[in-house]
């Protein structure tokens, strides 16, 4: 059963009002971290022969529903804080079975069992774009079948920003949720506790997929921020 995308919309509405309140006393975009606000590397965009058509995964906060041949979920999100260090282990975890290639700025995976660590607007990239394996909005290749679990981490410091993977393809409207199919979603999360990086804790989300062939595109759905170039490529194949 797939939970109506305004329905979810909805539900971000609160966790984001919710969010401004506990967060209440903070400027966020007063602060927004601006480093490198460079012309933004976007992959380049092919679409797949294999139209998957809106077949896929519908999320919830709670639980993952398959259906049929797209991308398929297991198991629940989960949430979790971590410290500064704990970001390291994360990434570093990201990048086990990675062929990272500069050049192409795509990182490839060949093992059966992926973690892929996104990071939201990371310190020292452009502003608005994902990090990846230390790529910035890379094209992510793995093989059908493999075993991903995916982990958002808002590193940014003013925004909050989600995870969801669709088969439509860019250019994204500034209300980019309106106008995807939804193939696999993790809430926003609010930014980092604090401006300093070294002593603050960011907030990360995960949840499993396993990979089905075709092509596919990774975007922030707060509404603006695809527009802004918060989006990258994963091919299945
Ligand atoms: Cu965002």
């Amino acid at each position: 059963m797939k939970l109506k995308r305004t329905n979810r919309w909805l539900v971000a509405g609160v966790a984001l009002a919710v969010s401004a309140a506990v967060f209440g006393g903070v400027a966020y975009s007063q602060t927004l971290d601006t480093t490198n606000n460079s012309t933004t590397k976007g992959p380049t965009i092919t679409r797949s022969s294999l139209d998957l058509g809106g077949v896929g995964l519908m999320g919830s906060s709670s639980a993952m529903m398959a259906s049929s041949s797209a991308m398929m979920g297991s198991g629940g999100e989960r949430e979790r804080t971590i410290t500064n260090a704990g970001l390291s282990t994360l990434v570093s975890r990201g990048k086990q079975g990675a062929s990272i290639d500069q050049n192409t700025n795509t990182a490839t995976y060949t093992g059966r069992s992926v973690t892929l660590v996104a990071l939201a607007s990371p310190h020292g990239k452009p502003n608005m774009t994902w990090e990846i394996d230390g790529l910035v909005n890379p094209t992510v290749v793995m093989r059908p079948g493999t075993q991903v679990d995916v982990v958002l981490v808002n590193t940014d410091w003013g925004y909050m920003h989600g995870f969801e993977l669709t088969v439509t393809p860019p250019p994204y409207p500034s209300m980019a949720m309106a106008g995807v199919t939804d193939d696999f979603f993790l809430m926003p999360l609010p930014p980092r506790t604090t401006t300093d990086t070294s002593s603050a804790s960011y907030y990360t989300r995960s949840a499993n997929l396993i990979a089905a062939s075709g092509t596919y595109h990774y975007l922030c759905p707060v509404p603006g921020h695809a527009a802004m170039g918060m989006f990258g490529m994963i091919v299945v194949s």
